[in-house]
């Protein structure tokens, strides 16, 4: 990577962490100028500053003014860099993402939709603290054969076990794949509900979707895609 870029994208992950939305969305700005894939602020940017905001507040070294400040900020910077207009002419497949119940957490969520839309996918966003029932009666209405949910709360994933249980229970089990992701969830996690596939990141998110509809029937599951922490 140019060094130029480089230093936007440090002098963007400090932006980030000290919340300063209007700095973050004029480095993105640049950044956009200059032709820089998202994915790359994504991965040397919002995560890294984000990943670093979670530590300080573990160790309550910041309080929850600082993580709405950063989340913020991170957020301008996926608006600048996310626009709805990368969603591609051609479409792979439907899939229902959105973060499940009691969870507000949106930001990977968000990426992951706007990554799946620039690679094809037409994506039905739920937004963030959806009941179980919603993913599953999208997924029927849609005729979606994806059903993405994330989760960054550890209280809340057990929710996700929910998505699958109905869809059992409705005897629609084998019409969907269900993903899953986001940092309180993990491959084993996903064994242990029986979902389909579980991605460390956005673009494994698409390679995921890719695997998963080209030749899912014949995979043994779930597909992990990227090794966990
Ligand atoms: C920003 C933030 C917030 C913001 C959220 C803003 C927003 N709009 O999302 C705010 C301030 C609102 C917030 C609130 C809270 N937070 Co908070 N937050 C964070 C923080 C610092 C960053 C999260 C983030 O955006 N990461 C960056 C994104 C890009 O990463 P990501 O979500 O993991 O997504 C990537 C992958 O996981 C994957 N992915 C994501 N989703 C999906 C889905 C699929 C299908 C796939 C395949 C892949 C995939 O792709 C993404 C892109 O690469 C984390 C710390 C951390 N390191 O995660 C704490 C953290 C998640 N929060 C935490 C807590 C405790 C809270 C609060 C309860 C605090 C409180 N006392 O109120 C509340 C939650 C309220 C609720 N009901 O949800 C804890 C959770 C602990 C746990 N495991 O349960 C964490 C881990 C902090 C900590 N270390 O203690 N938070």
């Amino acid at each position: 990577m140019l060094e130029e870029i480089s230093e936007y994208l440090e002098k963007l992950r400090s932006t980030i962490l000290s919340g300063d939305s209007d700095s973050a969305r004029e480095i993105a700005k640049i950044l956009k100028e200059k032709n820089v894939n998202p994915v790359d602020v994504v991965n040397n940017a919002i995560k890294p500053a984000m990943d670093e905001m979670g530590k300080k507040y573990e160790n309550l070294e910041v309080f929850l003014p600082e993580l709405v400040l950063a989340g913020e900020a991170a957020q301008e910077v996926l608006e600048v860099l996310l626009p709805k207009e990368m969603e591609s002419s051609f479409i792979k497949g439907k899939v229902v993402i959105g973060t499940i119940y009691g969870d507000i957490h949106d930001i990977g969520k968000n990426i992951v939709a706007a990554i799946l839309r620039a690679n094809g996918y037409k994506v039905i966003d739920l937004g963030y603290d959806v009941p179980p029932r919603n993913f599953v009666e999208t997924a029927k209405k849609e005729g979606a054969k994806i059903i993405g949910m994330s989760c960054l709360l550890t209280p809340s994933m057990f929710y996700m076990r929910d998505v699958i249980t109905r869809l059992i229970d409705e005897g629609i089990r084998d019409k969907f794949y269900v993903i899953i992701g986001g940092a309180a969830v993990y491959p084993d996690w996903a064994r242990e509900i029986g979902a389909d596939g579980w991605a460390k990141d956005a673009e494994r998110a698409v390679q995921l979707c890719d695997t998963l509809l080209e030749k899912g029937h014949e995979l043994p599951k779930p597909v992990i895609l990227g090794e966990w922490r």
